[in-house]
């Protein structure tokens, strides 16, 4: 009888143990991080809906958090990613621009995921030049990619998927997680898009409905950059005066032949179709895009030599939106499907989604296009979360958070231990509501991408709820200061302004303590200077 029990008591605690151990390993979230390239916030319906209507994304913000200040560390593409991926300012990272290979050396969080258990994987975009560690899986675009059929590099080998990019990267993400990845694991997976990356290729069909939108003009399409330093003034990125006729207005090398000298003239070297479209459409593709591309030429070949600049400006900012906002339709119909997959198989319920940018752009508004800049177009960048159980549903937050902490906020979330020299906060706190432990009231920039395509100068800077201060440096030295809640448009520098003196001296004070925290110095800027500064390959 004493032995029956023993034995019944150590078969108890058997199957009790493998319980305990099993719930255990079902309850680690899956992490599905969906990042697009260039997503304005102002193209999601759920921060403004004057644009477009982005019911999928927005889905996020009405089942999750929506954070009204995420902003970047430094606006630009492969160093955000290399910021996310480390969690560490790029001065510390060392990709501070997209130049700079990405030192493959550190320590990137999909690595510690991978060893605690995770079945991880990164589809899309990265743009590092080397492949990225620590994923079991991954298919990659080679540079910018294609929105046109796509290379892809993989770990067998480079492929081509014939079909659109968007579609594709949606199609390849949704197959891995249903198919291809190890079930009996957890699941961390980066889904990258290319879109809405310049060019602004549509799909087809998005390519015809759009052309033929009309779109509500930025307050500040037709700054004049007054109020502001020589570095807003010497920027290449304006609608009117920048953007190519033929690489991003769609009109053909032929259509422009053909009509002579127009103006405004820009740089006579354009890009063309060749890359991004003629080189990569088949029969059947062309087919399709030629009717929107024929009117567009027959448009601008009977029409352009006879508007007023002001005229053009508006044309170039309609064919603008209409492509940009038509790869955003993509996007939108995409992140619909991968969470109608998630509902379906059941995922939904144990899988944190986030989703955001690596940057956000300029749609017309100071009359640009592009990033780089610490003002806020560029510098915040849409980010919604939702944790099931966890967040509470439809909630806004203004904190100021930036992608510095999405690595320790997506370990923290695993119940993983993040390395201590990481530099960003998880922001767990705020998902959970509990804005007792969120303290951070201020976030460090430091922009480095000069001289290179757009001449935005290098600055850095520091930016509170209230304030933004911004030091613009190597060919120039000037300050500017911005009043973020009376000035929202951000059109008056008031650094030298006497009412501000205060303001001046206590940011000033805590830029500093940025710095020192955050370890960068005018040494740091000095030996990047030195190894950038002056290549004449970056122009
Ligand atoms: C390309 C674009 C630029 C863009 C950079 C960086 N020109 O050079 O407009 O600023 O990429 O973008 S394009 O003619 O090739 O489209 S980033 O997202 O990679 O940082
Ligand atoms: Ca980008």
């Amino acid at each position: 009888m004493r032995k029956l029990l023993t034995w019944s008591l150590l078969f108890l605690t058997i199957i009790s143990f493998s319980n305990c151990s099993k719930p255990e390993q079902k309850t680690k979230p899956n992490i599905l991080f969906i990042m697009s390239d260039d997503h304005a916030y102002q193209a999601i319906s759920a921060y403004s809906d004057h644009l477009i209507q982005t019911p999928n994304i927005d889905r996020l913000a009405n089942e999750g958090i929506l954070f009204s200040n995420a902003c970047v560390s430094n606006s630009i593409c492969a160093p955000s990613r290399a910021t996310i991926l480390t969690g560490k300012h790029t001065h510390l990272n060392g990709k501070i621009d997209n130049k700079m290979a990405f030192d493959t050396t550190q320590i990137t969080f999909p690595q510690i995921f991978q060893k605690a258990g995770y079945e991880t994987a990164m589809y899309g975009k990265l743009h590092f030049g080397n492949n990225p560690k620590g994923v079991d899986d991954f298919m990659i675009l080679p540079g910018q990619g294609s929105y046109i059929n796509p290379d892809f590099i993989t770990p067998n080998g480079d492929t081509t998927i014939t079909g659109y990019a968007t579609d594709i990267i949606a199609d390849l993400t949704i197959e891995w997680i249903d198919k291809k990845r190890d079930k009996t694991k957890p699941f961390m997976m980066m889904y990258l898009n290319k879109a809405p990356h310049r060019p602004w290729w549509p799909r087809a069909d998005k390519f015809a409905e759009f052309s033929k939108k009309k779109f509500p003009e930025p307050e500040t399409l037709f700054d004049n950059y007054e109020g502001r330093g020589t570095a807003a003034k010497t920027a290449e990125m304006n609608v009117l005066n920048h953007m190519r006729y033929s690489h991003d207005s769609k009109i053909r090398p032929e259509t422009l032949a053909e009509m002579g000298k127009i103006t405004p003239e820009i740089e006579t070297y354009d890009w063309g179709f060749t890359g991004p479209y003629t080189d990569r459409v088949n029969e059947e593709q062309d087919a399709l895009y030629k009717p929107t591309i024929d009117s567009i030429n027959n448009w601008f070949k009977n029409n352009w030599n006879g508007l007023t600049l002001k005229e053009k400006m508006q044309w170039k900012y309609q064919r603008y939106m209409q492509d940009y906002l038509g790869c955003i339709s993509s996007v939108d119909d995409n992140v619909g499907r991968m969470l109608n997959y998630l509902d379906e198989s059941g995922l939904s319920e144990n899988t944190v989604v986030i989703y955001t940018s690596d940057q956000g752009f300029y749609l017309g508004e100071h009359g640009w296009f592009d990033k780089r800049f610490i003002y806020n177009e560029s510098f915040k960048t849409p980010l919604l979360i939702r944790w099931p159980n966890v967040i509470k549903p439809g909630i806004t937050n203004d904190e100021m958070v930036q992608n510095l902490d999405f690595a320790q906020t997506f370990l923290e979330i695993a119940g993983i231990e993040a390395p201590n020299d990481m530099q960003g906060e998880s922001l767990v706190p705020i998902l959970k509501g509990d804005m007792n432990n969120w303290t951070r009231d201020a976030v460090y920039y430091h922009y480095y991408e000069y001289p290179a395509v757009h001449m935005v100068k290098r600055h850095y800077g520091i930016v509170t709820k209230e304030f933004k201060l911004a030091h613009y440096y190597y060919d120039i030295d000037e300050w500017e200061l911005i009043d973020r809640l009376n000035d929202p448009n951000e059109m008056t520098n008031v650094f030298n302004d006497p009412k501000y003196a205060d303001v001046v001296k206590e940011m000033k004070a805590k830029l500093e303590e940025l710095r020192v925290k955050y370890k960068d110095s005018d040494e740091l800027n000095q030996k990047y200077i030195d190894l950038t500064g002056n290549s004449t390959d970056l122009l």
